[in-house]
């Protein structure tokens, strides 16, 4: 017989991406991520780029984590507003992604450097698989507002994508969107 460790519980989600009850809420500026862009203008100041409003459970592969993310619109540069993107700490740990709101494109590569940059929109459903670093971006003009889940101990890697980048960035063309390679990269290519 299993015993839970847990009730189940619900939890609201709001037109704008939070969650009610409000369990846990990170939030990220410019200035935690000032080495992930290529260039920083001086007078842009130091604004949120985004959200995460969690839903917390214990950290065991038995259980699943889940969020919405509130990624803001705007630009750093020719860069959009992004997360800062890692690998799981447990690098087979996959995740899914749902969009609830805006446009966005989700970045993803291995450590050996293959890359996969998918849409993100209201309804799509991203797969993540283990062994690929996620990183979205808001190319909209509206906040990309997104829902995430996944295996309860994946835990967070930050310090591999500081250290060598993405392969590719997300910049705003012309035309739109462009995804190009970014001169920074310092991990394997493929
Ligand atoms: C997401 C992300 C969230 C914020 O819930 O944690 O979108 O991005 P960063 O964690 O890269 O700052 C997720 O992928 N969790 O595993
Ligand atoms: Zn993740």
């Amino acid at each position: 017989m299993v015993k839970p460790d847990l009730s189940p519980f619900t939890t609201l989600l709001n037109e704008d991406g939070t969650l009610q009850p409000e369990r846990g809420v990170v939030e990220r500026r410019l200035s935690d991520m000032k080495e992930m862009f290529q260039k920083i203008p001086d007078s842009i100041g130091d604004p949120i780029l985004y959200h995460v409003y969690l839903i917390p459970v214990p950290e065991k592969n038995s259980e699943l984590q889940s969020s919405t993310t509130v990624l803001y619109p705007g630009t750093v540069g020719s860069e959009y507003y992004m997360t800062k993107g890692h690998f799981h700490e447990i690098r087979d740990r996959s995740e899914v992604y749902m969009g609830i709101s805006g446009e966005g494109r989700l970045v993803m590569a291995t450590e050996d450097g293959e890359v996969a940059v998918e849409p993100m929109r209201p309804g799509s459903i991203n797969y993540v698989p283990g062994g690929w670093a996620h990183r979205s971006v808001n190319v909209g003009e509206e906040p990309l507002v997104f829902f995430a889940t996944y295996v309860g101990d994946a835990g967070h890697d930050y310090g591999t994508i500081e250290e060598e980048g993405f392969p590719v960035l997300v910049v705003k063309g012309e035309e739109g969107p462009e995804v190009v390679e970014n001169p920074r990269y310092t991990g394997r290519t493929r």
